[in-house]
């Protein structure tokens, strides 16, 4: 457990009044990534600016079996942070967490009352693209979900995101408490248009006058988020623990880079983050869709094709430089073309994620980028195909990306051993994967799932023909030779 007294001395804690802070922002999922990003820039806020913006943190997951609620609370809130440069560590104990609650010990609502303090102005979330129960393709809530339809038949005691969002905004506007904002931090395309599409669907679902109050009072501000936090394993936090001076359960590692883009769209206040790092902008569009066409479209790119390389790390890719070619040649040949992006140097920035996925210090697993691909193909890679079948233009790398996604989901490695697939269409997946032939047919399955392709790509002769050919190509000749053959002559 830590304990302030314990650290080592090259660990920054908090130096500020803790009991000075007021919890006023509560954030849904308490995962690794917000742990080392927006708590972090509150941190620094509290500690270089007297900011009194503290956290709630909640766990709505009923399905997780994760103790970190229960191990934060151990530990008076008090957590690390490590940042990991091939060039050496630092760490800092973050302290702007005031309370957390975990709906699974303490019912939801506890998680429903907390986002009920009067003080609470932000409603911020961390939940993975699938915690927004929408269809990835088109962005809508839905409403076939057995989360939703639940939410729908007991809107008091709700299991989904924005059911909870909407039981807690029914009952503040009851009470006549200020309205919050509510700001999504997950990796997706308008992540706030899209947490209001499925906030508001809800509603319309339970309660058109709830709906008519959340669409004049409430603002859901879209941000762009940019940190690589690689999951945590046992061994990463038994080692980490002796540089610290104990063991910290809830610790997390991350690279040192940081990016956190935010449209200045608030009801009732919000912390100075541009005083942290942060940039407040109008439209954060340009600056989402830039992040997740180029770093994790070839992020997932990376995933496929070097777990059926035997790659296990980003790091490990980079090694390959056939692979780190085709990463860089995918941004700067295949999505910067598609952007909307002004005045930003594309070839620096695609070189400069070039140097983040070569950190050897950070062990970010294919295995872990490659999970929940049917939520996240459509705006790393799908959009782009759109965009390069409109212009005629060549998109090979991101059909030999959607042909190793088909190969990786059918389930068994290069070696014939199984993959562990993790997705929330897992097993519609594993039906569509046994009941068509290896080959051609194996294609039309996975491609006719329109919750993810849409009706237009698995009707375009040109687009499934391209990942027919290089689904082909990784089954002869496999993953390392069909990037190399494609690479060389590119
Ligand atoms: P994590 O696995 O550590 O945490 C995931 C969190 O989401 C947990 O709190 C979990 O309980 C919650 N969750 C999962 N399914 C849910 C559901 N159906 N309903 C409600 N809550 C649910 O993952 P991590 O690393 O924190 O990443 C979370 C998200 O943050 C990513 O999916 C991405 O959108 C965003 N992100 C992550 C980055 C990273 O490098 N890890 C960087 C940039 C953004
Ligand atoms: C990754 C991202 O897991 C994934 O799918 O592509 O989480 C990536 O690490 C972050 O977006 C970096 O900011």
């Amino acid at each position: 457990m830590l304990s302030v007294e314990t650290l080592a001395d090259d660990v920054l804690v908090p130096d500020y009044d803790r009991s000075r802070l007021r919890a006023r922002i509560l954030h849904i999922g308490f995962g690794a990534f917000h742990r080392a990003h927006q708590a972090v820039c509150a941190d620094r806020l509290a500690r270089e600016q007297q900011s009194d913006w503290g956290y709630i943190e909640c766990e709505i997951n009923l399905h997780s079996t994760s103790k970190l609620v229960e191990s934060l609370r151990q530990q008076d809130h008090l957590y690390t942070v490590t940042e990991m440069a091939d060039s050496g560590k630092t760490s800092r104990a973050v302290g702007v967490v005031t309370a957390a609650v975990d709906a699974r010990t303490d019912g939801i609502e506890a998680v429903i009352e907390a986002m009920c303090q009067p003080d609470i102005a932000i409603v911020s979330m961390t939940v993975t693209e699938k915690g927004y129960c929408h269809h990835p393709a088109t962005g809508q809530l839905n409403l076939e979900h057995p989360v939703i339809q639940h939410d729908i038949a007991h809107p008091d005691a709700p299991h989904s995101l924005p059911g909870v969002i909407l039981a807690a905004v029914k009952r503040r506007r009851d009470r006549d408490l200020p309205p919050f904002s509510v700001m999504s931090c997950d990796n997706m395309p308008e992540n706030g248009h899209v947490t209001r599409n499925v906030v508001l669907q809800l509603a319309e679902k339970q309660d058109a006058g709830l709906a008519d109050y959340i669409r004049h009072h409430l603002t859901f501000p879209s941000t762009m988020v940019d940190r690589i936090v690689p999951a945590m394993t046992q061994e990463a936090l038994d080692t980490l623990g002796e540089k610290l001076g104990c063991y910290d359960p809830v610790a997390v590692q991350c690279e040192p880079f940081f990016q956190w883009v935010i449209e200045d769209n608030f009801v009732n206040g919000r912390p100075a983050w541009e005083k942290a790092g942060a940039e407040l902008v109008e439209d954060v569009l340009p600056f989402e869709e830039m992040k997740l066409r180029m770093l994790n479209g070839s992020h997932s790119f990376l995933a496929y094709l070097g777990y059926l390389a035997g790659y296990q790390h980003i790091s490990d890719c980079m090694e390959d430089e056939n692979f780190l070619r085709a990463a860089r040649k995918l941004m700067l040949a295949e999505q910067a073309p598609t952007l909307r992006t002004q005045n930003v140097d594309l070839v620096a920035y695609a070189d400069s994620l070039i140097a983040r996925y070569q950190n050897r210090a950070i062990k970010h697993r294919t295995w872990q980028i490659a999970s929940d691909g049917t939520q996240k193909l459509p705006q790393r890679w799908l959009d782009s195909i759109r965009w390069h079948l409109a212009h005629n233009s060549r998109f090979d790398l991101l059909a030999l990306g959607v042909a190793g996604w088909i190969r990786y989901v059918g389930g068994v490695d290069e070696q014939g051993n199984a993959i562990e697939i993790n997705d929330p269409l897992k097993e519609t997946l594993a039906q569509r994967v046994s009941e068509s032939a290896e080959g051609e047919a194996r294609i039309a399955a996975l491609l006719s799932l329109q919750k993810v392709f849409g009706d237009d790509l698995p009707a375009n002769e040109q687009f499934t023909a391209r990942v027919l050919d290089f689904y082909q190509q990784l089954l002869k000749s496999g993953a390392k030779e069909t990037v190399k053959q494609l690479i060389v002559s590119y």
